[in-house]
């Protein structure tokens, strides 16, 4: 397993400083979340786009991309808006095949809760459509495509439950990036190893008390990550553990306790991205 740490827009650092910041931790790769402002431009601009490349080059670690969430919305009834979400998914992968990332991840969408229980088939139909393109294409271009399980939410949540998330794989065709917070917000963790264990490309570590996603420090709420690990190990997952905690100081804890409770499990020597496809 390899350790991986996101940067996230809470943190406000430039590209540059989060990375000069996980190379301190000595991690081997880091998952670019594309939401910050200045990485957002690179999904529509090309010079944006290279000097980014020319960042992300200039360091020695593996990368992954998590597509934009803040504002998209795959399950949106308003199809000029789903569309616009599809599109700027979409720039991700390209974003993706320009750095060498070799896995995206992306969150689902919810349904309004303004609207009735009933419009979730249709909602979910829209989201299967825009997932198959995705997938689709990032076949085409040798990357694996892999959706979030959601956390609790007062929205109607499309990908939150292990039922769900199997419904969608299944259709799709896609792979699963299991966040660990978002799961313990919803129901017991191991349930979603029982049941998604051979889609699972890429885990997403924070804590949180069960209710909010609240992104906290590994060991600062109620997840039993020993157990957790554990549970992973036992389904023989080799793929990445992304610390996703939305502060500098959390990251670093974070990431020091994870080394304590693995070891020699982890994989620090940067190589190569163990996944299964
Ligand atoms: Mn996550």
């Amino acid at each position: 397993m390899m350790l991986g740490v996101a940067n996230s827009t809470g943190l406000n650092m430039s590209l540059t400083g989060f990375l000069d910041f996980a190379t301190g931790l000595k991690v081997g790769l880091v998952e670019i979340k594309m939401d910050e402002p200045h990485l957002l431009s690179a999904l529509s601009k090309t010079k944006q786009r290279r000097a980014i490349r020319d960042i992300v080059e200039s360091f020695n670690f593996k990368y992954s991309v998590h597509a934009p969430y803040i504002d998209i919305n795959l399950a949106s009834m308003n199809s000029v808006l789903r569309k616009a979400s599809e599109k700027t998914i979409l720039r991700s992968l390209e974003f993706a095949t320009n750095i060498d990332a070799k896995l995206v991840v992306s969150h689902v969408g919810r349904l309004s809760r303004d609207y009735p229980k009933e419009m979730v088939t249709q909602s979910l139909k829209n989201v299967i459509s825009c997932l198959r393109n995705l997938a689709n294409f990032s076949k085409n271009h040798g990357i694996i495509f892999s959706i979030e399980n959601d956390h609790k939410s007062n929205d109607q949540i499309l990908a939150g439950y292990p039922e769900q998330l199997m419904f969608l794989i299944e259709k799709v065709g896609c792979k699963f990036t299991l966040d660990v917070g978002h799961a313990n917000t919803l129901a017991r963790i191991e349930t979603f190893m029982d049941m998604l264990a051979e889609h699972i490309v890429n885990v997403h570590l924070h804590d949180n008390n069960g209710e909010q996603d609240a992104h906290l420090s590994l060991g600062k709420g109620k997840i039993n990550f020993s157990a957790v690990l554990e549970s992973l190990g036992k389904t023989e997952y080799k793929g990445p553990l992304v610390v996703e905690v939305h502060s500098s100081s959390g990251l670093e804890e974070s990431v020091t306790l994870l080394r304590k409770t693995l070891g020699k499990r982890i994989d620090s020597s940067g190589n190569q991205h163990s996944l299964r496809v």
